[in-house]
């Protein structure tokens, strides 16, 4: 009975552990090449991602608003540490960066006034910029042929605030080729602290301490 208790409780925090297994939105980029390619976001996994297909993107153009669902889902699967790249196209993003985008999709499209929301098992999980009602032109979120890049150890928020951003200013890449956008884009740089040891163990901690509670009576 016991051991069955003590069972239930660590299952139900290795499941625990698992939901927070996570998915950062991590960069978005309006390239300076043909078309304004490569437009592309970046994400980044805190945890091991078996199934990236819980997760997916909606582009919210202009001054539109969010629907709230899923435009496209993501494939496949992630380890701690990795990061998924969406681009609208691959010649171009694969140009600057020097590899293919794990996907493709206009889904991202979008150039540089628009907003983006990233959604686990259909809720919101993430966003950019989130202006809903309003386009970006002239305002903080605006990286019309430029790029913003999270700051480390930040995300994800279904709130946008800036402060957790690195934003440029519109048209820092103009001009660039390929090697120069790939210079001047941070992308494959962030970082987010482990998850937390100490928790886990003070919660084994409790556990043993439940159990030896329980003997004594
Ligand atoms: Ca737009
Ligand atoms: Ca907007
Ligand atoms: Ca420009």
């Amino acid at each position: 009975m016991i051991k069955k208790l003590g069972f239930a409780v660590l299952a139900a925090f290795v499941m625990a552990g698992t939901a927070s297994a996570d998915l950062i939105l991590t960069g978005i980029l309006d390239g300076p090449l043909t078309n304004g390619t490569p437009k592309a976001i970046e994400l980044y996994a805190t945890a091991d991602i078996p199934d990236l297909s819980i997760y997916g993107v909606e582009l919210v153009s202009n001054a539109g608003s969010s629907a709230g669902v899923v435009e496209t889902a993501f494939s496949g699967s992630l380890l701690a540490g990795d990061y998924y790249y969406v681009a609208s196209e691959a010649p171009n993003f694969t140009s600057v960066f020097g590899f293919a985008p794990d996907l493709i999709t206009g889904d991202v499209g979008h150039n540089g006034d628009d907003d983006l929301y990233i959604y686990e098992n259909g809720v919101l999980h993430d966003v950019w910029s989130g202006s809903d009602g309003v386009d970006n032109t002239g305002t903080t979120t605006d990286i019309l042929d430029s790029w913003a890049y999270r700051v480390d150890n930040t995300g994800p928020s279904t709130t946008f605030d800036a402060s957790e951003w690195t934003i440029t200013e519109p048209n820092s890449l103009d001009g660039l080729d390929a090697a120069g956008t790939n210079a001047a884009v941070p992308f494959g740089t962030f970082t987010a602290a482990a998850i937390p040891e100490p928790s886990s163990i003070a919660l084994l901690g409790l556990i043993g301490l439940a159990g030896a509670t329980r003997r004594r009576k």
